[in-house]
């Protein structure tokens, strides 16, 4: 019995629990499919490819559907009358859809429906709508659903999914997802944890809070410009400062080192050239517009201050990435988890927080690097992966 008992002591120490934590659509669940990508042989299962690709479908379905309302409601008019019959029928699908829960049938999405709806998404009335989509919710890859909704209908599609496809799938996250690897580099069983992230759910995170070893907060870049799904009145960068604040004021978490991802730089890239910074809820912005890094720092600050007040001498590692791209993840995540194997690696020997601590810094200054500088950015790694060219900003900036 005492054996047993070492033995899952023992299995216990080596395992690094890792909770993901960060509001509704901040990237959690890509990272951890991204995760699966890169640690896991096989990456994501037969299974899990099925439910992407009905997935893309029911999101191309959404998007198009909540276009058509929002259209009506912000008064635009169609460009060409001929799509009002295809808008009518694309509610009515989307009306008998909602409740079902259980996907969309291939069927119901014929090569001949998918052409209409993308035909409807070139209409000027549509697409006025689309630019103005920083007014309602809308999902954060919906032109990649709209412009792609034509292959999503072939009937291979499914064996044919792209890397894209298979990252942009918007999936809710029902209860919790637990990903495992083992690495044999510092003998360590990674666990990481996916919950839900929407207002409802966050009031069950608590019981994932024991023993929890690394918290990775995930927060979109682009939220400045977006609406929050459960409450289109509220902007969404201001509801992940309100989660974040939430969060690390906990007890909980007062020794339990802390990762901020700034997830969605593509979209935050696309999203500033198009309307700028500055809004009415972030006044106190004095950078200009279409500056990128003024932007990005400002965000960032945003966070690091909560930080430093509610954990003040605590260090807060923060990465700019797009989790939708392998490379920044492989980069990222590979950070991540060489900083916790320092830190966990002998677990019996460093019990308290100083000893933590010192671990933390020893590891940063094994790999030469001032990672916990305070806010400037220290370093831009240059991501070399040409298949992802659809993304502009190919650095993944460390601070
Ligand atoms: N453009 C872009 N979309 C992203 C990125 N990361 C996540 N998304 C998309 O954002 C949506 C929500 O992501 P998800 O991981 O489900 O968020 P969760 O609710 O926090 O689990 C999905 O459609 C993702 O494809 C990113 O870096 N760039
Ligand atoms: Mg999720």
């Amino acid at each position: 019995m005492d054996r047993f008992l070492r033995e899952e002591e023992e299995a216990r120490q080596k395992e690094v629990k890792i909770l993901l934590l960060g509001a509704g659509e901040s990237g959690k669940s890509t990272v951890i499919k991204q995760c699966k990508m890169l640690y896991i042989k096989g990456g994501m299962t037969k299974e899990e490819r099925h439910a992407s690709a009905a997935a893309l479908k029911n999101n191309a379905l959404e998007t198009i559907a909540t276009l058509c309302v929002q259209r009506e409601k912000l008064g635009i008019e169609l460009a060409d009358p001929v799509h009002k019959a295809t808008e009518a029928s694309i509610l009515e699908q989307f009306a008998g859809l909602q409740g079902k829960g259980s996907g969309l049938q291939t069927t119901e999405f014929s090569l001949e429906w998918a052409h209409s709806i993308f035909l409807l998404w070139q209409d000027a009335g549509i697409q006025a709508t689309y630019a103005r989509r920083d007014e309602y919710h809308l999902l954060d890859c919906a032109q990649f659903y709209l412009d792609e909704c034509e292959r999503f209908a072939e009937d291979d599609f499914e064996d044919e999914l792209t890397e894209e496809d298979l990252m942009s799938a918007r999936m809710q996250t029902i209860g919790v997802e637990e990903t495992t690897w083992h690495e044999r580099d510092g003998d360590l069983t990674f666990k990481l944890i996916d919950v839900a992230g929407q207002r409802s759910a966050r009031k069950k995170w608590i019981q994932w809070f024991d023993d929890v070893k690394a918290l990775l907060f995930l927060a979109g870049l682009s939220g400045y410009s977006q609406r929050v799904m459960e409450d289109a009145s509220s902007n969404r960068l201001q509801e992940s400062l309100d989660v974040f604040e939430e969060i690390t004021k906990l007890d909980a978490f007062k020794n339990t080192p802390v990762f901020l991802f700034l997830n969605k730089k593509d979209l935050f890239e696309t999203v500033l050239k198009e309307r700028g910074f500055g809004t009415k809820t972030f006044t106190d912005y004095k950078g200009e517009p279409h500056n990128m890094h003024q932007a990005l720092e400002y965000i960032k600050q945003l966070y690091v201050d909560i930080y430093a007040r509610n954990c003040p001498g605590r260090e807060l590692q923060t990465f700019v990435v797009a989790a939708r791209l392998r490379m920044d993840m492989k980069l990222a995540f590979g950070e991540l988890k060489q900083t916790v194997k320092e830190l966990y690696k002998n677990p019996a020997k460093q019990e308290s927080a100083k000893s933590r601590k010192r671990a933390l810094k020893k590891a940063n200054s094994l790999r030469g690097e001032k990672k916990f500088e305070g806010t400037k950015i220290v370093e831009h790694k240059i991501i070399t992966d040409d298949e992802y060219g659809s993304n502009t900003i190919r650095a993944a900036t460390k601070t």
